[in-house]
């Protein structure tokens, strides 16, 4: 089944390729249900949960010190791609400007089209994760979750959410979509924790 795009790396690269995965030099595209449109002026990340509410629009997003760093991405359905670059804010240059409640332990990613997806707080506020809006050089594409989507590049790649909505605070850690049909609650790919029984 391995095709013309995807190829058994020779070795893991030493370690640089977790278990299980193939490379891939496309890009390929994974939603549940249909590509959702919307446009920059409609951005808004909305803040909730265990922080003082706030709201950040494009505008205010793009006024933020803006970080591009290149990683690899891994997907559940087994395809790696290196060396992706991403422009965006980090987490963690976000995270300096809300007022978190000192029992938010987890954060609940949201989507335009209702898909959510869940971390810990210390998975998310990780200095390479990005709110994204640029692949390459280019503005993300609509397929890819643009304009706006998480890149946390440690975690399967489910755990990135398309579209960003909101990051909603919690005190406890709860499901999201795919958590909840079955994924992992972490999704390390190096320990490959596909499933909700992996260790
Ligand atoms: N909103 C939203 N985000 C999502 C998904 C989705 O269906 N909806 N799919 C996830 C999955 S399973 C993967 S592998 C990646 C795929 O991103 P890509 O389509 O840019 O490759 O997005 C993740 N984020
Ligand atoms: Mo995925």
């Amino acid at each position: 089944m391995l095709g013309k795009f995807f190829k058994k790396p020779a070795d893991d690269m030493n370690g640089r390729v977790p278990p299980g995965q193939t490379l891939t030099t496309r890009f390929p595209v994974l939603t549940y249900g249909p590509t959702q449109h919307y446009r920059p002026a409609d951005v808004v990340v909305r803040i909730s949960g265990l922080a003082q509410e706030r709201s950040f629009t494009w505008a205010d997003l793009l006024a933020l010190p803006q970080t591009t760093l290149t990683y690899d991405i891994h997907c559940v359905t087994h395809w790696s791609k290196l060396e992706t670059t991403w422009t965006g804010v980090r987490a963690t240059d976000l995270l300096e400007l809300l007022q978190l409640d000192p029992a938010a332990t987890h954060v609940m990613q949201h989507s335009v089209g209702g898909y959510t997806t869940n971390l810990s707080l210390e998975d998310f506020a990780r200095p390479e994760n990005l709110l994204a809006h640029t692949f390459g050089d280019q503005p993300l594409d609509a397929e890819h979750g643009g304009p706006l989507r998480m890149v946390v590049p440690h975690l399967y790649f489910w755990k990135s959410a398309k579209w960003l909505t909101g990051l909603e605070f919690m005190d406890r850690d709860q499901a999201g979509f795919w958590e909840r049909n079955g994924y992992h609650m972490r999704g390390d790919p190096f320990r490959e924790q596909r499933y909700d029984d992996d260790a």
